[in-house]
């Protein structure tokens, strides 16, 4: 996959009147190198327009287009990848339904992280760093500990997330992360461009 360094996911809650679309396009203009769509409504019907009307803005502007948790509407909307969680479906039965598409893993462990390597994993994501509100039944926070464990321990691409805000992410980079993700730092600011702008400087400069 190409690489990346500011990874967003969507987070309709966070915008009250603005569009999902008008949101992620001004991240994109902040420098954000991969869209994710969440979207738990449980509306497969939503889920894919959105899917669409993402796929058509990501390809508009050369980023990598995942989806989370629904890899039928993945295929169907042409994503790049999909992104699943340690009680989705398990990684060899998804690489079966996607083939070569990108195919991410929330881990939250080394065991779960070195696993998902070993299964085939385009890239991990590694969290919740941090306490965070933004997703439900959340396990508790792994600290940046786990993200040095990471950097010694796997070689695929990893993206921390959870909790990260533009005051906490150089804690994260010391770590030895070089990907990170937000949601509601990057969707729920009035800056969106702003916010993406400022992390993109903190991960280019590293520590
Ligand atoms: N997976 C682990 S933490 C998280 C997800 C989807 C939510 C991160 O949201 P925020 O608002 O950046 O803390
Ligand atoms: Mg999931």
């Amino acid at each position: 996959m190409k690489d990346f360094k500011l990874y967003a996911i969507t987070g309709e809650q966070f915008h009250p009147g603005r569009s999902m679309v008008e949101v992620m396009e001004e991240a994109i203009l902040g420098g954000v190198d991969i869209v994710q769509l969440r979207d738990k409504s449980g509306d497969k019907a939503a889920i894919l327009e959105k899917a669409k009307l993402l796929r058509e803005l990501t390809l508009r502007y050369g980023v990598t287009f995942i989806v989370n948790d629904h890899i039928d509407i993945a295929l169907e909307s042409e994503a790049d990848g999909i992104h699943l969680g340690q009680d989705d479906v398990p990684l060899p039965e998804a690489r079966k339904l996607v083939g070569e598409k990108i195919i991410g893993i929330s881990t939250h462990a080394i065991g779960e992280a070195l696993l998902a390597e070993r299964q085939g994993a385009d890239y991990i994501g590694v969290g919740p760093i941090y306490p965070t509100a933004t997703k439900a039944d959340v396990v508790d926070p792994v600290t940046v500990n786990y993200i040095r464990e990471v950097v010694q321990q796997v070689k695929i691409p990893f993206v921390a997330i959870g909790g990260i805000k533009l005051n906490n992410v150089d804690e994260v980079i010391a770590a030895g992360a070089t990907r990170i993700c937000a949601v509601s730092e990057i969707v729920g600011s009035a800056d969106v461009r702003g916010v993406c702008e400022a992390f993109i400087r903190k991960l280019e400069k590293g520590l």
